[in-house]
């Protein structure tokens, strides 16, 4: 393959496991996190050049099948052979280099696509936003609360969420835990906040009606109420609900997105780069809502401050038009691990950081290493333990 000016030479990986604890234990219909075990990749290329990313799988498999155990396994096993060692020969064909005969497994090859793309953005001199299209100076931004033991104890949350500016608030839902509490909360937030709730799957088409219930509280939307594979079920579902569903594990690539539109399974898109297996999926999907005039937002997983650069990068394209869920970092951890840590003005926005190349934020290497817990080498230099 010629070299071009925007090839790439991947040609060293390390991985690193870090432990960070929640300030306040997240509660999901399917599971509960207090500390997140994360997984962070440094990929330098052939010249030395060096990015950090992360991967956002989580320790247990209750949102999607991979965890931070199968994912450190595929990248070392699968993903970094194909991408070390090999020109490249932009950040946007990296995507095929990971899907041929080689199946699932998307938020492994995100965590190396992205990186290969925050790569490129390096070596261009160009922020990572602006090298995937972004148009943005600043992203509206949602928070989302966790499940809790009482309603009160969410309106509580609720009420200082709008209180600290935040576009949207997101209420995480299960049976049992679902129209009272939104009931609550939107009595006490007012009719103009921007609610949604999330059940991430846990419900089935039997609760048909009575999920309807949640029609009568001006929910923006409801975020994937059923299963994964359920897009038939959900465009059921939507054809009995006025509020809006948006999907979000059930869209893992544009043709996903597709097939939405052609069922009208959902009229939001949820995207989050990892869950699609990164950018180049990301964008597509972006396009094909974008076409079909389909608002769509960015999601989160929890990430560290490392992970949060690459969703403000891609919230920064056009059709990211809904506030995603991308709080700041003292929302999420006693001290996060880039400089400076991530802020949201009392207006509820983040800035895209436009001054600088790359991701835009310094990664605190000495606060890393006092996380890492396990950290593993790859390419150039033989794989080594440390
Ligand atoms: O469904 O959006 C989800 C966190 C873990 C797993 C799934 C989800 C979430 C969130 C967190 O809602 C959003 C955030 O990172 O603030
Ligand atoms: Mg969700």
């Amino acid at each position: 393959m010629p070299d071009t000016p925007t090839t790439l030479h991947p040609a060293r990986l390390a991985l690193r496991e870090i432990r960070l604890p929640l300030k306040e234990a997240f509660r999901i219909s399917s599971g509960v996190v207090t500390e997140r075990r994360i997984l962070l990749l440094e990929l330098h290329d052939a010249d030395g050049i060096g990015v950090w990313a992360e991967c956002v799988a989580g320790e247990q498999p209750n949102y999607s099948a991979e965890t931070i155990d199968t994912a450190w396994h595929a990248i070392t096993a699968w993903v970094a052979p194909r991408v070390l060692g090999n020109p490249i020969a932009g950040p946007g064909a990296v995507h095929d280099v990971l899907a041929r005969d080689f199946r699932g497994h998307p938020m492994a090859k995100a965590a190396v696509e992205m990186g290969c793309w925050a790569l490129a953005a390096e070596r261009a001199g160009v922020p990572l936003a602006r090298l995937l299209g972004g148009t943005r100076t600043h992203i509206a931004t949602g928070i989302s609360l966790g499940i809790q033991a009482t309603p009160d104890a969410l309106v509580e949350r609720a009420l200082a969420a709008r209180a600290a500016g935040y576009r949207k608030i997101k209420l995480k839902i299960q049976p049992g835990a679902d129209v009272e509490y939104v009931r609550a909360v939107r009595a006490a937030v007012g009719p103009d906040v921007a609610l949604m709730a999330d059940a991430n799957s846990g419900y089935t088409i039997d609760d048909a009606d009575h999920l309807v219930q949640l029609d009568a509280f001006g929910l923006t939307m409801i975020e994937q109420p059923l299963g994964r594979e359920d897009l038939v079920q959900h465009a059921e579902l939507q054809r009995r609900l006025a509020t809006p569903l948006c999907l979000d594990e059930s869209i893992t690539d544009a043709d996903r997105a597709r097939d939405m539109l052609t069922l009208g399974s959902g009229r939001i898109v949820n995207i989050k780069p990892g869950r699609v297996g990164g950018f180049t999926s990301s964008l597509a999907i972006h396009d094909v809502c974008q076409a079909a005039d389909v608002p769509v937002w960015c999601g989160g997983m929890l990430e560290s401050g490392i992970g949060r650069a690459y969703n403000v990068a891609l919230a920064s394209l056009p059709n990211f038009s809904m506030p995603g869920d991308l709080s700041p970092s003292a929302r999420y951890w006693a001290r996060d691990v880039v400089t400076p840590e991530w802020t949201m003005s009392a207006d509820g926005m983040v800035a895209v950081p436009l001054d600088r190349p790359g991701i835009g934020v310094q990664v605190d290497v000495d606060r890393i290493d006092d996380l890492t817990v396990r950290r593993e080498v790859f390419g150039e230099r033989r794989a080594a333990h440390v």
